[in-house]
């Protein structure tokens, strides 16, 4: 990546707590991960325990993988790549810490939407120097249900929320923002393409109702810096005790 397009992103992401990159992982990658995910699903799964997964409401399809890092560590060099470092070293404001890889599924027909939120709810970060780049396994379509991101909102700070009552998410903002989703970013990707966002960015996505599948796999990064913030930590062992695990 050139200096000067590095900058540029940089700046965007400073200003809408959103950029998206273009081709992060070649085709051969995202074939080679999403290959080694639906292994793992079939093959390892059952034996973890219950933190490393959410499923869907219909009680059987994997609506989330969650702490692969921990329970499929050989996953890590398949992500790991120093250029990505090197931008998020640049976006944390720090050494970055990678602290978590999962996944969204949002399998055809049967993946459920997530409610408009804010990670930090979940990250329980200060300062917020912490982001997700969500990678896309499968092209995102305005059909099969994109993530929508309120450009500029990590500016706020924190907003009030409320238990969501929806698992894997269990914590939502208390109300969603006025920005209408045409004026929203929505993240229309190819697969390999990615988007990064800020930890206090609000987002948000819809079911999926088409026929095709939407795999999104996520690595989550923070500054070494950080710490926990007490408040953000009780609001949110409130809502993983009333909708576990997450
Ligand atoms: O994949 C989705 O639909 C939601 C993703 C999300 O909430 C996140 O990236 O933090």
């Amino acid at each position: 990546m050139s200096t000067s397009k590095t900058a540029s992103m940089i700046d965007d992401y400073e200003r809408d707590g959103v950029i998206r990159v273009r081709g992060l992982f070649s085709q051969a990658e995202v074939l080679t991960l999403r290959t080694e995910l639906e292994r793992y699903m079939r093959e390892d799964l059952a034996e973890k325990p219950a933190d490393a997964r959410t499923q869907e409401p219909d009680g059987k399809t994997v609506r989330n993988l969650w702490r692969i890092e921990v329970h499929h560590p050989a996953i890590l060099p398949m992500v790991e790549k120093p250029e990505i470092v090197a931008l998020v070293s640049k976006l944390v404001h720090g050494e970055p810490l990678l602290v978590g890889v999962e996944t969204f599924n949002k399998p055809a027909r049967i993946g459920s939407g997530v409610p408009y939120h804010q990670d930090n709810a979940y990250f329980c970060q200060s300062p917020p120097d912490m982001l997700t780049i969500w990678i896309a396994m499968d092209a995102v379509t305005m059909a099969n249900g994109p993530v929508y991101y309120v450009r500029g909102s990590h500016k706020h700070g924190m907003l009030p929320t409320k238990p969501s009552g929806v698992k894997g998410n269990s914590i939502g903002l208390a109300e969603a923002p006025a920005v209408p989703l045409e004026e929203q970013l929505c993240g229309l990707l190819e697969p390999g393409d990615a988007l990064i966002h800020q930890c206090e960015t609000i987002h948000h996505s819809a079911p999926n109702h088409s026929d095709f599948p939407r795999l999104g796999l996520l690595l989550v990064y923070r500054g070494q810096h950080t710490q926990t913030d007490a408040a953000l930590k009780a609001a949110y062992t409130a809502a993983v005790t009333a909708t576990p695990p997450a």
